[in-house]
């Protein structure tokens, strides 16, 4: 009999796209930010299967933005050149030398390597940071911290338009200034949440190397209200690199992001799981 040669996987694989249909339903049309941080990364096969969720989204007609990080990247390049780089409550002190290094790599290498990897995918992938078409205008974060831009104006019809040309956009945060020729360091997540803020995405997805928020036990909460993440900053559970990422989900959830999601984007198929599956992954705080 077939049916009994079949392997059990196989049908259990059936089984997980037909029961996707509900979701696909629910995101046809929608748009949906992925943040793709430099520690989520790791090696071309990851790279490959982070490209191959995001084609596959766009196919079943989510419009996808990935925004992405490279701070490690950034790193190694100014380890090289010799200039010195600190972070000053999770964010690098950007000095003009600092801040051409980080628009060569933010712009020049990593986003080229998304963008490679997504038309490897049979993706239409196209990369810009946000200086193109005045994406994203800044100002001075902080004067402690140089050339870190805080994003004040955003100019997202560039996304749109590229959504109706089937294009998947590919943004570095890399922000311009008020002033001719001014360039700005925007750390990733801030640069994801306004711009999905801007858009009113249906979902921002930060993708990280931690599973979530956690509790003072140390398990991850799978749903939150931003009440509950206030509290968890008061109290210090929510600490250290974990503060900026969830000013960044207070922030867009304000500015009319439907929901915010926390996961590993180290997990496979972290996206996937997340968006078209019973499971969903990591943290999600909506109000
Ligand atoms: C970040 C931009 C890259 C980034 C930086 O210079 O590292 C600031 O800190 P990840 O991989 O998402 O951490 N900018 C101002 O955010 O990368």
């Amino acid at each position: 009999m077939r049916l009994q040669k079949m392997n059990r996987d196989w049908i259990s694989t059936a089984k997980t796209l037909a029961e996707a249909l509900p979701y696909l339903q629910r995101y046809a049309g929608a748009i949906v930010v992925v943040k793709f941080g430099g520690n989520a990364m790791g090696d071309d096969e990851a790279m490959a299967d982070f490209a191959r969720d995001i084609v596959l989204m766009k196919q079943v007609g989510v419009n996808p933005v990935v925004v992405h990080g490279g701070g490690p990247m950034i790193n190694d390049m100014l380890a090289k050149l010799g200039i010195k780089s600190e972070f000053v409550r999770g964010k690098r002190v950007t000095d003009k030398a600092a801040v051409e290094v980080v628009e060569m790599v933010l712009s020049g290498v990593v986003n080229k390597r998304i963008v490679q990897a997504i038309n490897d995918q049979g993706g239409r992938a196209v990369g810009i940071s946000g200086k193109d078409d005045d994406l994203m205008v800044c100002v001075a974060d902080d004067p402690e911290l140089g050339f870190v831009g805080k994003p004040v104006e955003m100019n997202v019809q560039v996304l749109r338009d590229l959504f109706s040309a089937g294009i998947i956009p590919v943004v570095a945060p890399v922000g311009t200034g008020m002033a001719d020729n001014e360039t700005f360091n925007v750390n990733g997540d801030t640069a994801a949440g306004a711009i999905a803020g801007a858009l009113k995405a249906d979902r921002l997805l930060l993708l990280t190397d931690v599973a979530g928020i956690k509790n003072k036990d140390g398990q991850v909460l799978t749903q939150l209200d931003p009440e509950q993440i206030n509290e968890l900053i008061e109290d210090g559970t929510i600490s250290g690199g974990m503060i900026p990422k969830t000013e960044t989900v207070l922030a867009a959830i304000e500015a009319g992001v439907r929901a915010v999601v926390i996961l590993d984007g180290r997990l496979p198929n972290a996206t996937l799981l997340e968006l078209f599956t019973e499971h969903g992954a990591g943290s999600i705080i909506r109000n």
